[in-house]
């Protein structure tokens, strides 16, 4: 059996958003499109508290772009971004949120950030992705969203280390690439681990 992953679809990370992602809109078609050809549909969402310790403005004087330690891990620093009920954190005008069967938040903890999925940044909790999928008898992993470099890249990753065969659907991800060449760095990463990358068009 096999799941796509929606990996954070949602208002801040499309353009006119708190952290637009180029083109992170352009996915939303591609989405509907491959949700029908799914027997399990899973979102992520980036769910933060205002409070949260990635925001660059809950720390004086830093910006965005700049990293700190954050409660022993390296946090980059973000805008303001995904505050839990906001508009901002909603899945993006347009997506077929019918088509999902489950929805997993993260980064709802202020004190971690978390990329994943599966774990928060520093693997001590778990969101229960890993179990319920499991559970569903799901053997092979789809994923595509925002942003490749981040989110999309360590979702991916934890899959493939929990045991299902991954897949990255590139053109249905987009990147901040904060550094030119990130997603690209982003891709071979994931490539050299054993994921898959495959386009849409394969599917
Ligand atoms: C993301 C940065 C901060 C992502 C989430 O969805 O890739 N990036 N929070
Ligand atoms: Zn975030």
């Amino acid at each position: 059996m096999k799941a796509l992953i929606l990996v954070d679809l949602q208002n801040d990370f499309c353009p006119g958003g708190a952290l637009a992602v180029p083109e992170g809109d352009t996915l939303i078609p591609i989405a509907n499109m491959l949700m029908s050809k799914f027997e399990l549909v899973i979102a992520t969402q980036d769910w933060h508290p205002a409070n949260h310790g990635s925001f660059a403005a809950n720390h004086p004087w830093r910006k965005p772009g700049q990293i700190i330690e954050l409660n022993g891990l390296k946090q980059i620093l973000w805008p303001i971004h995904c505050v839990q009920e906001s508009f901002g954190a909603s899945f993006t005008n347009g997506l077929d949120i019918t088509k999902i069967h489950k929805i997993f938040q993260k980064g709802t903890d202020k004190d971690i950030d978390s990329y994943s999925g599966f774990f928060d940044n520093g693997h001590k909790k778990d969101t229960g992705l890993g179990e319920y999928l499991k559970a569903k008898s799901i053997t092979e992993v789809y994923v595509m969203g925002l942003a490749t470099d981040y989110c999309v890249k360590f979702t991916s990753i934890d899959a493939h280390n929990l045991g299902f065969k991954t897949y990255l659907i590139e053109d249905a991800s987009r990147g901040v690439n904060l550094k030119e060449g990130d997603v690209e760095k982003a891709v071979e990463e994931m490539k050299k681990l054993g994921i898959s990358i495959i386009q849409s068009h394969e599917i």
